[in-house]
């Protein structure tokens, strides 16, 4: 049985990831942090089956504690390391720079130094970043166009993302870096503006919620569906050769464009709703991302399966789910 270990388990990617590797067959460990409140809730329904939970196993480590990661990685000795942990969002990591770069950018290094030490010969996955391209030199982007990082986050990707390289240069460790571009699911967390907005719009439509706040409406991104890039990224570790890879869907729609399909759906005129608030605007934006994956589709067959209106529709569906639960516990309590 093959074993994998992942960090940032508990997280959107994460929990995709471990179900993809669990149907596999694969023994699936995930790191996870101390916290005061549960942080395993998207892993919850592979918990709650006894037959699936033989393959998933939770152990205790961070990224800013290289002990710990020595300390896993020695005892578990894993055929494939999945680096997905980071302090991930690109507004935040203004406010708190110094520990994005820890975590981001600090973290992969120590956790390849861990495997380095340790002599662990685990295949090792990068989560790198679209955001990496910036300002972008040129569009689409691909996996030769420059770099120009515009936030304390993306400086700490571009980091981690050359250790990666340096790493399988220098060692001969089987080291890849996903260039992946925004990938979004029911399971997104919150804060992110795809499921701020299916989050928002399905509250607002039951009448739990009145306003939508929002920062910059004209910024573009290049949206693709969680669950077929995590299958990316356990093809770049099957591959014949280590090697760098760009994910994306080859489309472009503005925050703005998002917004008309989330609305349309559910037959509001978002205009009459949202407010913007200089708060969620950032010190620098990132304008336009478009990605360009015929790479990852010639080497390794992998192309994206959800359309963008299919990911919206999936993304209100579960939303208004989540609402209407809400709805009838505030009418039980009213
Ligand atoms: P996410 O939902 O924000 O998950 C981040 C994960 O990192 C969580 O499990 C979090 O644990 C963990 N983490 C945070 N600080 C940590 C620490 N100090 N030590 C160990 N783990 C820590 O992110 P995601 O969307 O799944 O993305 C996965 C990775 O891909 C991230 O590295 C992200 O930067 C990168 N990426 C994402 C996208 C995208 O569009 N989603 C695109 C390109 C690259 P807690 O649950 O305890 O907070
Ligand atoms: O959803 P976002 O916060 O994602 P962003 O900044 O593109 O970063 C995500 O994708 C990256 C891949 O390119 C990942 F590496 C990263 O970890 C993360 O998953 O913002 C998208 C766009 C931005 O231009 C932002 O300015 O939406 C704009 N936006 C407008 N109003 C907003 C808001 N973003 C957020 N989070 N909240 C708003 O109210």
């Amino acid at each position: 049985m093959k074993t994998a270990l992942i960090t940032g388990i508990t997280g959107q990617d994460g929990s995709y990831l471990t179900e993809l590797l669990v149907g596999k067959g694969y023994k699936v460990y995930g790191i996870i942090r101390r916290s005061s409140s549960f942080n395993t809730e998207r892993l919850e329904h592979l918990y709650q089956d006894p037959h699936e939970k033989r393959k998933m196993e939770l152990v205790y480590g961070d990224l800013n504690d290289a002990s710990s990661l020595a300390e896993i990685i020695h005892s578990l000795k894993p055929d494939e390391i999945y680096n997905l942990g980071a302090q991930s969002h690109v507004r935040v990591s203004f406010d708190i720079p110094e520990y994005t770069g820890e975590i981001t950018g600090m973290g992969t290094l120590r956790l390849l130094e861990a495997i380095r030490r340790t002599g662990c010969k685990a295949r090792f996955y990068q989560a790198s970043s679209s955001e990496m391209f910036g300002k972008v030199a040129e569009t689409p982007q691909t996996e030769t166009t420059p770099f120009h990082p515009r936030s304390p986050y993306a400086c700490a990707k571009v980091f981690s993302h050359y250790l990666t390289v340096n790493y399988r240069e220098s060692y001969n460790i089987f080291a890849c870096n996903g260039i992946l571009f925004n990938h979004e699911s029911p399971r997104r967390g919150e804060t992110f503006v795809t499921r701020k907005i299916t989050r928002a719009a399905t509250r607002i439509k039951l009448g739990l919620q009145d306003k939508l706040y929002l920062g910059n409406l004209e910024a573009k991104r290049d949206w693709g569906f969680a669950g077929d890039y995590v299958e990316a990224m356990w093809l770049m570790l099957q591959a014949d050769n280590p090697d760098d890879y760009v994910i994306a869907t080859g489309e472009t729609y503005s925050v703005r464009e998002f917004l008309d399909e989330v609305f349309c759906l559910l037959n509001l005129d978002w205009k009459k709703i949202v407010e913007i608030d200089p708060r969620y605007f950032r010190p620098a934006e990132v304008d336009l991302l478009l990605g360009d994956s015929s790479k990852a589709k010639r080497q390794l067959g992998w192309q994206p399966k959800i359309t963008f209106k299919e990911l919206v529709k999936m993304m209100v569906k579960s939303d208004m789910e989540l609402a209407k639960k809400e709805k009838i516990l505030k009418d039980v309590n009213e």
